[in-house]
């Protein structure tokens, strides 16, 4: 009984470790329609950013439909791994219900911005689907 318990816990493991990307169209692009790269916005002011996406759809998280995927907003931080659920805390923010912007309040200082598209498990596409890395300035 526990080797089955064994080998019930492996193949589980075994399904996350090689739970496949979605394919993303090759002509599939996103982009930050708004701040601009190198803004400079008011400190203490929420501001808008505007999430672009061309030549895919945006389905809300859990919905797996050919050709779509929920925005991720990378805030001062790297791209996450390629193959893996998208971090979600607070340099990963999710779009889960298919929003395609949101209200940001940054502290002073410098800050990056990114998007990532991830399929209907939070995985990023194959290719990924991201946007330039734009530099902000809250002051
Ligand atoms: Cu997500």
């Amino acid at each position: 009984m526990r080797l089955l318990f064994a080998a019930l816990a492996m193949t589980a493991l075994l399904i996350g470790a090689t739970a496949s990307a979605t394919d993303a169209p090759a002509n599939a692009y996103c982009y930050i329609g708004w701040p601009a790269d190198g803004a400079v916005l008011p400190a203490g002011k929420p501001f808008r950013v505007w999430f672009g996406l061309r030549n895919m759809g945006v389905a809300p998280k859990g919905v797996a439909f050919e050709n779509t995927g929920h925005h991720h907003l990378l805030i001062d931080t790297g791209l996450p791994p390629a193959g893996q659920v998208i971090p979600s805390d607070r340099n990963h923010l999710h779009f889960g219900a298919g929003e395609t912007e949101t209200m940001l309040d940054l502290p002073p200082g410098t800050h990056t911005l990114q998007l990532l598209m991830g399929d209907d498990k939070h995985i990023p596409h194959t290719p990924p689907v991201v946007s330039k890395r734009i530099t902000v300035t809250v002051r």
